[in-house]
């Protein structure tokens, strides 16, 4: 295991319950639409632009708005979310990933972010744990988000390793579908049945630790 490829939302901090109160907050602005509390966990791991289009769906609205409105909604939403993870502190990092870190940084292993967020360097550096990081993939410059394996290929490669050489970190089942895609192997964090494509599952980040990671890798 020469790499490891780590999701931010759900597996570094939860940025879910932020994301989730600033789309319902625009949705019942906009559209006087009530999201239910699914929506928290549907929209794990999918793009901006995506997760409105979902919501415009889930209230029959889609086709209403033109693309420059949806843009707009869109850019609206995430004014919403950065001035909620304004906030955020190292005390917001998930259980055992400092320590998880400083292991794998203290093995030489590389590590990347394969983030579908446009403000991960921003949350990284909230959490101060920017420099820990080799590479940072830019989610814009991908041709296809999450489950399509890009973001895990553009991780490895940014680092100069091959995916069979990294491990890949995942919350979201979209996640995990990636890194599979991606021919890494994948170690998940959350439900088994949801998650079951990954090599290995945990129910919390606190159960991840660097011999975790490299026995998944050996399996
Ligand atoms: P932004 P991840 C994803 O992060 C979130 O899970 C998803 O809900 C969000 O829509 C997406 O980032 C885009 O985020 O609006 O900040 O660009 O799980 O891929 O780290
Ligand atoms: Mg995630």
């Amino acid at each position: 295991m020469k790499g490891v490829a780590f999701d931010l939302d759900g597996v570094i901090t939860d940025t879910a319950k932020f994301h989730f109160e600033a789309w319902s907050k625009l949705a019942l602005e906009k559209f006087d639409l009530e999201l239910p509390a699914e929506f928290e966990s549907q929209l794990k791991g999918i793009s901006r632009i995506e997760s409105l289009e979902r919501i415009l769906a889930f209230g029959k609205l889609s086709g209403k708005y033109t693309p420059a409105q949806v843009a707009e909604l869109a850019d609206e939403k995430n004014t919403y979310y950065v001035a909620a993870i304004s906030k955020l502190t190292q005390a917001d990092i998930l259980p055992g990933i400092s320590q998880l870190l400083a292991d794998l940084k203290a093995q030489q292993v590389k590590l990347s972010l394969a983030s579908a967020s446009k403000n991960a360097p921003m949350i990284l550096e909230k959490l101060g744990l920017l420099t820990y990081f080799d590479a940072i993939v830019d989610p814009s410059k991908l041709k296809a988000g999450k489950p399509a394996p890009d973001i895990f290929i553009e991780a490895a490669k940014a680092v100069g390793l091959a995916p069979s050489e990294c491990v890949g970190l995942e919350d979201a089942s979209a996640g995990v579908a990636a890194i599979k895609a991606a021919g890494m192997v994948a170690v998940a964090i959350g439900d088994k049945e949801e998650l079951a494509q990954a090599d290995t599952v945990v129910s919390s980040t606190a159960d991840l630790n660097y011999d975790l990671l490299v026995t998944s890798y050996q399996q």
